[in-house]
């Protein structure tokens, strides 16, 4: 049974094509650097702005037609959700998925029910994982949503909480791993604080990270050898989150011995809210090795929130394929549409609107990369921009072999010779240029 009637396999049709359910930059086997062009991006559906998101707002109802959803027997929702998930990706061509335990399986009247209710679910997704050899890039848990998890999770005030959490997250990890998931991510959503007032940050801190060592006991115990990724954000739901921003992940996963088991799973949109910009995140994590895995969508300028656009911002795009092939490209990791249609593009033909335009700007994103990179146009720029660090003094400090002694005799000696133009405007006037040819 098709649920999508009337809309085939989405194809590449090229750049002059005026069919909208068509690709025009993205062509799946088209090589880049060495690369299939499918094998650079490793698209991702999100299960739950896909499947399970309606549309509500804190003004209104869920506005989404989702025609598939209609019936009483939420069991039987779930099921149909996932022959729906699979034929959305076939159709799109995207080779891999993430969602949350909750995403995929209703709750039932306690743990154990809950649990068994997504063992069956889990069986319907396994087959037709099997059917059309469409991968899960990682699992996670939803600890955030229900009542219990009102003040936090591993950071909860309450023990029974934090053994609740353990339980939910323990079980995604086994149904991940039994999906053979390719990683697993720990987003803090509601790890973090509204009032310091009535906080121990210190104990909130330290319990996390206990959270996070007993889950990499476990999946040692397991098995499982998928990749941990922690994805930060710096607020919403609460209004500080504990996992800010890459910088504030990287220090507490220092602190805490949890380096040797996590990369980061950058989020466009939470990156903007942290103040920096979405390269800025992948960079720093280039540069630290860590970065993991990303969570491609978009928010509004004029916005303070996480609104999870698609994202169809070709400088961005640009920008962050630029850092992911620096970067050596994904390895576990891939790129995750965290991203959902607008309440007011309601119906089902939108989401497939919604993942061609997100797979288009990435496409033309990592083409536009890879080009700026073979060309060597920022990186020569800046090999040149340091070359003072390669002899003499410069190559003294590079290797750490001066005192501030030697570097007072140079600068009575020399001064300060030459100082060159950082050219930003020449700079973006190229990137234009190879965006728009
Ligand atoms: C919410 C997060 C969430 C994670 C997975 O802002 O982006 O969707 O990606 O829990
Ligand atoms: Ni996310
Ligand atoms: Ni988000």
């Amino acid at each position: 049974m098709a649920f999508f009637n009337g809309i085939d396999k989405i194809k590449f049709e090229g750049i002059n094509t005026t069919n909208q359910l068509a690709f025009r930059h993205y062509n799946q086997e088209e090589m880049v650097m060495g690369k299939s062009m499918k094998e650079h991006l490793k698209f991702s559906m999100s299960y739950w702005h896909t499947l399970t998101g309606m549309g509500v707002d804190p003004f209104g109802q869920g506005t989404a037609i989702r025609p598939w959803d209609e019936t009483e027997d939420k069991i039987e929702q779930a099921k149909t959700r996932v022959k729906v998930a699979f034929e959305f990706m076939e159709k799109l061509g995207l080779e891999y998925f993430c969602f949350h335990d909750r995403d995929i399986a209703p709750e039932g009247k306690d743990l154990a029910e809950t649990n068994a209710i997504l063992d069956e679910i889990v069986d319907v997704i396994e087959m037709e994982m099997q059917r059309t050899g469409i991968k899960l890039l990682w699992g996670t848990t939803n600890a955030f949503s229900h009542p219990r998890f009102v003040h936090g999770a591993g950071t909860s005030c309450n023990a029974d909480v934090f053994a609740y959490a353990a339980t939910q997250v323990k079980k995604a990890l086994e149904i991940t791993h039994r999906l053979n998931g390719a990683g697993y991510v720990f987003w803090g959503g509601r790890e973090g604080y509204e009032t310091l007032l009535n906080t121990n940050m210190g104990l909130e801190l330290d319990n996390l990270a206990t959270f996070l060592h007993l889950a990499v006991d476990y999946a040692k115990e397991i098995g499982f050898k998928g990749q941990f990724y922690i994805e930060p954000k710096p607020k919403e739901p609460t209004k500080h989150q504990y996992d800010f921003d890459a910088a504030t992940v990287l220090g507490f996963l220092r602190k805490y011995d949890l380096l040797d088991s996590f990369k980061l799973n950058i989020e466009a949109n939470h990156a903007t809210l942290a103040g920096h910009t979405f390269q800025h995140e992948l960079a720093f994590c280039r540069e630290n090795g860590v970065l993991g895995s990303i969570d491609a969508n978009q928010g509004d300028i004029l916005l303070g929130w996480d609104t999870d656009q698609i994202p169809t911002n070709i400088y961005d795009a640009v920008l962050a394929m630029y850092e992911v092939l620096l970067a050596g490209g994904f390895t576990t990791g891939g790129l995750n549409f965290d991203a959902k249609v607008r309440r007011a593009s309601f119906e089902p033909i939108d989401l497939f609107y919604a993942y061609i335009a997100g797979m288009d700007t990435f496409a033309k994103g990592l083409k536009v990369a890879a080009k700026l990179l073979e060309d060597g146009v920022f990186e020569n720029f800046k090999e040149e921009r340091y070359a003072s660090y390669k002899s003499g003094i410069g190559a003294k400090i590079r290797a750490g072999k001066t005192t501030f002694t030697e570097l007072e005799q140079h600068a009575l000696q020399y001064g300060v010779r030459e100082i060159a133009s950082g050219r930003q405007e020449m700079l973006e006037n190229i990137l234009n240029q190879y965006i728009y040819g």
